[in-house]
């Protein structure tokens, strides 16, 4: 397989996890999101992804899946051990809920894009960027907070998707220097995630392509 990842992209990241856990072996496509432009806008990668966003996951059958929620299910469906939702249809909804949490209410407002529009087109400074950034990041971790079971990871002693999609958030929070003290919780299992190899192996530093 090939992942189309970028180091710092936290929706490959997301990718990376879960390939790490179901120990599947990949290539890993760099596509680098700020150099000349960006070079997810190429034509090159366009015809890869219409879309023109990381993470990407080409298939040995020559198929290239799209959005990290939709390969990392499809990794699940494909290697099934170790499981990435719970077996329980109602602990499944709850892992669900969390995992969407971030990846459809706090990631897609403080992605690479929004942020562009904020400062590009609405001029808005950096101290306003960040306002904006820990605006989404305190409102979903306020929930999340009140959700997970750290046990020690977010709902057990099963890492999971809400795991994979915490650790990442939780990267980024660090770098937008959003506080966590008020998440006690949320900084617990990213600490317990941190223990794993498959977490160590997927960190943006770890990245092939890390700068
Ligand atoms: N919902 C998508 C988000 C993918 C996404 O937006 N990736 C960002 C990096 S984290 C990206 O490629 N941004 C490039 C751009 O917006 O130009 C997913 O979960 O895969």
């Amino acid at each position: 397989m090939k992942l189309y990842s970028y180091f710092r992209s936290s929706a490959a990241y997301r990718a990376r996890i879960a390939l790490a856990l179901k120990g599947l072996s990949y290539e890993t496509i760099s596509i680098h999101l700020t150099k000349d432009g960006g070079h997810q806008y190429g034509s090159s990668y366009r015809a890869i992804n219409p879309q023109m966003r990381v993470p990407a996951l080409g298939l040995t059958n020559g198929d290239v899946l799209l959005q990290s929620m939709a390969l990392i299910e499809y990794l699940d469906e494909t290697h099934p051990a170790p499981r990435l939702l719970p077996a329980d249809p109602i602990a499944r909804a709850h892992v669900r809920a969390v995992a969407q949490i971030i990846a459809c209410d706090i990631h897609p407002l403080n992605n690479t894009g929004p942020l562009n529009y904020l400062r590009r087109n609405l001029k808005v400074d950096e101290a306003g960027i960040n306002a904006w950034y820990a605006n989404w990041v305190v409102a979903g971790f306020d929930a999340i907070e009140a959700l997970i079971k750290p046990g020690p990871y977010a709902f057990g002693s099963e890492v999971g998707l809400a795991d994979i999609c915490l650790v990442p958030q939780v990267f980024n929070a660090r770098r937008f220097k959003v506080p966590l003290e008020p998440y006690p919780k949320i900084v617990a299992v990213d600490a317990a995630c941190a223990k794993l190899e498959a977490f160590v192996k997927a960190r943006p530093e770890n990245a092939p392509d890390a700068e």
